[in-house]
């Protein structure tokens, strides 16, 4: 890792040498402001780095670098111990410097402030302040809607969605909906079933094996029958087999008991229903509600089972949306489906990271 500090009069001018001279990989480490020897005039000093190993380019960085510098690197290519506690003691003292944001540039301290009061986890929001130090340029600082677009595509690029449920071309496809009691799964069932039962006239059937829940078979009773798909109760799963409809249903909506992250025997039990149902997607149902840690926990919970992306629920009762993306960012997880609402059969949607990053950056963005 190579470090070196930069002086000059603005905070720009210093940023556009450390570009030309160490390229787009350059690492901000800290950014501090003060009177030059004997003189008046405010002297603006820039400590950047950059990983020796890293070609030297200019301009902006692709998108997928930005994840890279959320924990900087201490390469092996260090020469001594003194040289990497050095360098060590530089990242810690521009993590504090960070954490206050007072010394940036133009338009991003307001974008700073946005990102955090909506939630978006600390590092990722430096990931994201250090990409577009690195990337801007003069002027650019100051263009608070072309900082917004660029960050809005950055988290297009970094938060992954499957479009929701693609149908197979022949058969049935078997959907399983697994999470915490009470994230909304069997609501979001009765969602997905009215949307492809009655919107896109394909045969729908539902399974539950959730027979814990008191009065879970009852409320998707009365579901099943309002939009007009057959239901059938799995109480063990050897069941699970004859469940799974011959009857040319082209999608099979299973539901499963809630379990929280930790619950083992709770897991293992729908792990082995899972296995009976061979699920060509499986969704982890989370509140939006759930703060990022529990997301991510939650998440990680049931990485046991065959999971193929996150769901989340309930977006009508936050504003704070920024765990969202966070955790998705963190998680690596697919998103598929966002509702926001308890009425049947609206509040679902093919989940839209575009449209979430916006009501992110926007909120309290160019307006507060
Ligand atoms: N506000 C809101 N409430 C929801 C949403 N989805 C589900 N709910 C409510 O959350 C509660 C639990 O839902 P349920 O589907 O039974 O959860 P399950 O235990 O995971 O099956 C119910 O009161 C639902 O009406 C949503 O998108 N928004
Ligand atoms: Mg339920």
């Amino acid at each position: 890792m190579r470090i070196k500090k930069y002086t000059g009069s603005t905070v720009t001018e210093v940023l556009n040498r450390v570009k030309d001279e160490m390229g787009i990989d350059a690492v901000i480490l800290n950014t501090r402001t003060g009177q030059g020897n004997g003189s008046e005039k405010t002297l603006v000093e820039v400590t950047a780095a950059v990983d020796g190993s890293y070609p030297v380019g200019r301009g902006q960085p692709p998108r997928s670098r930005i994840i890279r510098n959320v924990t900087p690197e201490v390469t092996k290519e260090t020469s001594s111990l003194v040289q990497e506690i050095k360098d060590l003691k530089e990242i810690l003292h521009s993590i504090t410097e960070y954490g206050r944001y007072t010394r940036l540039p133009g338009a991003l301290p307001a974008l700073v402030r946005c990102l955090i009061d909506n939630g978006v986890e600390e590092p990722i929001t430096k990931a994201l302040v250090h990409w577009l130090l690195v990337g801007l340029r003069g002027e650019e600082f100051n263009d608070r809607e072309l900082i917004e677009e660029r960050v809005i595509g950055a988290f297009e690029e970094m938060v992954s969605t499957n479009g929701g449920i693609k149908l197979r071309e022949n058969g049935a496809t078997v959907v399983c909906f697994v999470g915490p009691t009470g994230s909304g799964k069997t609501t979001t069932i009765a969602k997905v079933a009215t949307e492809f039962a009655l919107v896109r006239k394909a045969p729908v059937s539902i399974v539950t094996t959730d027979t814990k829940k008191v009065g879970a078979v009852a409320q998707l009773e009365s579901y099943a029958e309002i939009i007009g798909v057959p239901l059938t109760v799995v109480y063990t799963p050897e069941e699970m087999k004859d469940a799974l409809p011959s009857d040319g249903s082209r999608l099979v909506l299973v539901d499963t008991t809630g379990t929280g992250p930790h619950d083992e025997p709770g897991l293992t039990e729908v792990a082995t229903f899972l296995k009976e149902a061979s699920p060509d997607q499986t969704y982890v149902v989370i509140s939006a509600t759930t703060g990022f840690r529990s997301i991510v926990e939650t998440f990680n919970g049931f990485k046991s089972l065959p999971v193929t992306g996150l769901l989340f629920t309930k977006l009508d009762e936050t504003r704070a949306f920024g765990p969202i993306l966070s955790a998705a960012i963190t998680t690596k997880g697919c998103i598929s489906y966002f509702t926001h609402g308890r009425s049947l059969p609206d509040g679902i949607e093919v989940a839209d990271v575009r449209r979430l990053a916006q009501r992110v950056i926007r909120r309290n963005g160019r307006d507060g």
